[in-house]
């Protein structure tokens, strides 16, 4: 008899972080300051002005988190790279000791048979590039890809999958229209250029790779599934307009070569009309996608939120985490199955999912986190569910594997397997990374078996 519950043999068992969550020391060894360096820097901007400055110490103690990972049982690891790391400027001059840091991290990683998943941008952008107008300046994607070239040719030998941006609509939506995130910009006019920036520097840079690139390579977009919360045709344009503007925005281009034409309702006269040639450039083959993917939105009109008109209706009865997101299962497989029947049945990463949670006091050592365990196991076996319906996921990153510098949360949201004691940089593994190792170890077959991924583990 089979057992329906395990995962195929090959199936990526990891988890995920960036660079600026998690290395600390951003100025070490010749590196340049990033756009988050001097947004965290900046009074006001993050939570008790915490600071990426130390956050883990993963530039100094990688070693130790490679072990981690090895003993979590982690068959791959998905990281970012700091831009400014390896081009203090951006672009131009190398700093050879910043790309001489994630050689040693990806050589590690190989030593114990974890598979680097490499990140190209998760939103610390050189400083010196915003300078020069950043994500707004069209250079930037002939930066990207140049900087993205380098990196394939100095890690491309032994990394064989690699993405050029991670949730480039919350680096628009928080960075460019919000001002929440660096560079701290809210202008209506500026978010539609700087996503056509992102996309064209994905284009780019997936272009590079063609021409060298011997592995894999694809894009990171954050996915959340919009329920109108009536039959209400305002409730049900609501709905179809946030759908448009979190979940198509970078996928249609990408896919099919046209922005949807909903952004033109959404951003009005903000919204230019965008080159032929951009769009052909945009609509690159990707040989998979990765998905990151936290909650649902239950959706009604509401005129107060701009630029959508689409507001979130809380849920009673359902659990939300720290974030103030609601625990939801079946919007992954209903998302998975939406991207199969849109885009067509491209491999799919699942490269982040997790929830933070206030976790308890630590007890005799351990820090028992229920919740988490709970958030992990009904969304695996959501993805287990989706695979039996059809859909080719080939790996899983939680997010995150150590407590970290959530953005403009500072170190007071925590989302890891792993906590973080950041005064004396002490790791213990919370139960879910116990649950995690589990799982991992079993191939999924201690998730359990049928049954619907919302009903609680
Ligand atoms: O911490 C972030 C990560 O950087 C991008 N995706 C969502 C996570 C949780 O907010």
């Amino acid at each position: 008899m089979t057992d329906d519950s395990i995962f195929p043999a090959d199936f990526f068992w990891g988890a995920a972080t960036s660079a600026y969550q998690i290395e600390g020391s951003p100025l070490a060894d010749g590196a340049g300051p990033s756009i988050w360096h001097r947004f965290s820097h900046t009074p006001g901007r993050t939570h008790s002005g915490d600071t990426g400055d130390t956050a883990c110490d993963h530039y100094r103690r990688y070693e130790m988190d490679i072990a981690l990972m090895q003993r979590l049982g982690l068959n791959a690891y998905r990281f970012s790279i700091s831009w400014s790391r390896v081009l203090p400027e951006g672009r131009g001059r190398l700093n050879a000791q910043g790309l001489n840091f994630y050689e040693r991290l990806v050589d590690g990683l190989l030593r114990r048979g974890i598979e680097p998943f490499v990140t190209l941008y998760h939103w610390d952008l050189p400083l010196a590039l915003d300078e020069l107008g950043g994500w707004l300046n069209r250079d930037i994607a002939h930066w990207f890809a140049d900087y993205a070239q380098l990196l394939y040719r100095a890690l491309g030998d032994r990394v064989r999958l690699w993405t050029t941006l991670n949730e480039p609509w919350v680096a628009v939506a928080e960075g460019y229209l919000s001002g929440l995130h660096a560079p701290g910009h809210a202008s209506l006019a500026e978010a539609p250029r700087a996503t056509h920036n992102f996309l064209r520097a994905h284009g780019l840079a997936v272009q590079a790779y063609r021409a060298e690139g011997r592995g894999q390579i694809g894009l990171v977009v954050n996915l959340e599934p919009k329920y109108p919360v009536s039959a209400k045709p305002e409730d049900q344009e609501a709905a179809a307009r946030a759908h448009a503007y979190m979940n198509r925005q970078y996928l249609d281009p990408v896919f099919f070569g046209a922005h949807p034409r909903r952004m033109r309702e959404i951003f009005g006269a903000h919204w230019p009309e965008f080159a032929d040639a951009d769009m052909r450039l945009i609509r690159q083959p990707i040989d998979f996608l990765g998905v990151n993917y936290y909650t649902r939105s239950v959706v009604r009109h509401d005129p107060a939120i701009v630029p959508t008109y689409a507001g979130s209706v809380r849920q009673s009865g359902s659990r939300y985490t720290e974030m103030g997101w609601e625990v939801y299962p079946q919007g992954l497989i209903d998302t998975l199955l939406w991207l199969c029947n849109r885009y067509g049945t491209i491999p799919l990463y699942i490269t982040e999912n997790g929830a933070a949670f206030a976790d308890p006091p630590i007890t005799d050592g351990r820090v028992h986190d229920p919740l988490r365990v709970d958030y992990l196991h009904r969304h695996l076996r959501a993805v287990r569910e989706a695979q039996r319906q059809g859909v080719d996921v080939r790996g899983y990153f939680a997010w995150s594997l150590l407590d970290n510098f959530e953005w403009s949360y500072g170190y007071g949201k925590r989302f890891g397997l792993i906590h973080v004691d950041f005064t004396t940089q002490r790791r213990i593994f919370k139960d879910s990374a116990r649950f995690y190792r589990e799982v991992i170890q079993a191939r999924g077959a201690v998730l359990g078996q049928q049954g619907s991924a919302d009903s609680p583990a």
